[in-house]
């Protein structure tokens, strides 16, 4: 094939994929475009092998620090990941090996119901038992349910800072005085609320970092709210222990250890989440998210003005409505070429407001969520 024939099936192709400027189901945006042209630079680096790309490797300790200090504490111990569900299944790991070796078998771990799947794979991986906490009305764990589940044989609790269906933040704070009291490790998934909590007006109603004593880890991830591009998780723990739980020995490679699930890893979305870290800083990480609430407040209050109520005030840029026939409701805003997504329990209609919602596109699908229901 020469390449004008190739442009044009790889034009075919991308003409079948959906532009983000239609997508309100996504918890994935366009990268930055200083994401993009570090990925571009670094494209060839396989920081897998972190001893032939040193600058890479420059590159992700300082974003680790960065996202740490973020997390309430710069010595955090991590890596950059392929997304949110490698961060938590190498939170899980590292707790299930160390207890593996004191001796523990038949594990168990507590996530709350309203969970991300990621961790029904982790059951399977890592032949754990994954039990699940009620919640309370406004969709956050239930602290008694959890620490009801709670035996000898659980390892971890898991709480959530930024459900995926609703984006609720579970009570991290009182989880922390629980892990503390029981000795059990914490982990927090943030892996979308990482970067939109500590943004936050209200942000101290919503503590769960590493400010939290009883905080193992935390999972968050670039490619969703910090505008790297795909594949960029990040997995931090409190204590190096953990991260060394996970080493593999690597004798033949620049460095003798490696801690990442995967063997070869992007160097480019390391670059490209350092670059969007430098370049926006704290600042412009803020003014993302002011952006992404204040659309997230316009959506809401218009469908309320249809008689469209939400099933929680949103915490973060997550929108769920309370509509009948949602499937249907779906299909028919399909139809009219918004792409959005549903929730279980509740079953409501899901919106994510993300960088590349703009306020004509709030104002564009309000008009046609009202013909819809209508
Ligand atoms: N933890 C939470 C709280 C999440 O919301 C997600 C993904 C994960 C872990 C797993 O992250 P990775 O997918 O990076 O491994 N949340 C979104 C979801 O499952 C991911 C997503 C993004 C799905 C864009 C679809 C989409 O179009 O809904």
């Amino acid at each position: 094939m020469d390449k004008e024939e190739l442009e044009r099936l790889l034009a075919d192709k991308k003409s079948k994929d959906l532009p983000y400027t239609r997508i309100l189901s996504s918890m994935c945006t366009y990268p930055h475009e200083v994401a993009v042209h570090a990925h571009e630079m670094f494209i060839e680096s396989n920081i897998g092998d972190s001893g032939l790309f040193k600058g890479t490797k420059e590159m992700e300790d300082e974003v680790i620090a960065i996202i740490g200090e973020l997390m309430g504490n710069s010595n955090a111990y991590g890596y950059i990941t392929t997304g949110g569900t490698e961060s938590n299944i190498q939170a899980i790991r590292a707790i299930r090996n160390s207890k593996r070796r004191e001796g523990l078998c038949d594990m168990n771990i507590i996530v709350p119901e309203t969970a991300h799947f990621s961790f029904d794979k982790i059951a399977d991986i890592l032949c754990i038992e994954v039990r699940k906490a009620g919640v309370d009305h406004q969709l956050r764990v239930d602290p008694e349910s959890v620490k009801e589940l709670m035996d000898e044989r659980t390892i971890c609790m898991v709480g959530i800072a930024g459900t995926t269906e609703f984006g609720q933040v579970d009570p991290i704070e009182e989880l922390s005085e629980i892990a503390k009291d029981e000795r059990i490790f914490l982990h927090v998934d943030a892996a979308f609320g990482g970067f939109v909590i500590p943004f936050l007006a209200d942000r101290d109603k919503y503590k769960f970092d590493f400010t939290l004593e009883g905080v193992s880890s935390i999972s968050i991830d670039p490619h969703k709210m910090g505008m790297s591009t795909i594949p960029a998780g990040c997995i931090l723990f409190r204590e190096e222990s953990y991260l060394k739980e996970l080493a593999v020995s690597t004798p033949y490679l620049t460095t003798k250890e490696q801690y990442s699930l995967t063997g070869t890893r992007s160097g480019a979305s390391v670059a490209a989440t350092f670059a969007v870290l430098k370049y926006l800083g704290k600042d412009g990480l803020k003014k993302v998210v002011d952006r992404c609430m204040s659309l997230t407040g316009l959506m809401v209050d218009g469908a309320k003005q249809m008689g469209i109520e939400p099933v929680i005030e949103p915490v973060m840029n997550v929108v769920t409505l309370r509509v009948n026939d949602v499937n249907g409701v779906v299909e028919a805003l399909r139809a009219k070429g918004w792409e959005v997504s549903t929730t279980r329990s509740p079953e409501a209609l899901r919106m994510v407001i993300m960088p590349h919602v703009t306020e004509e596109m709030v104002k564009s699908f309000l008009e046609a969520l009202n013909e819809v229901v209508r």
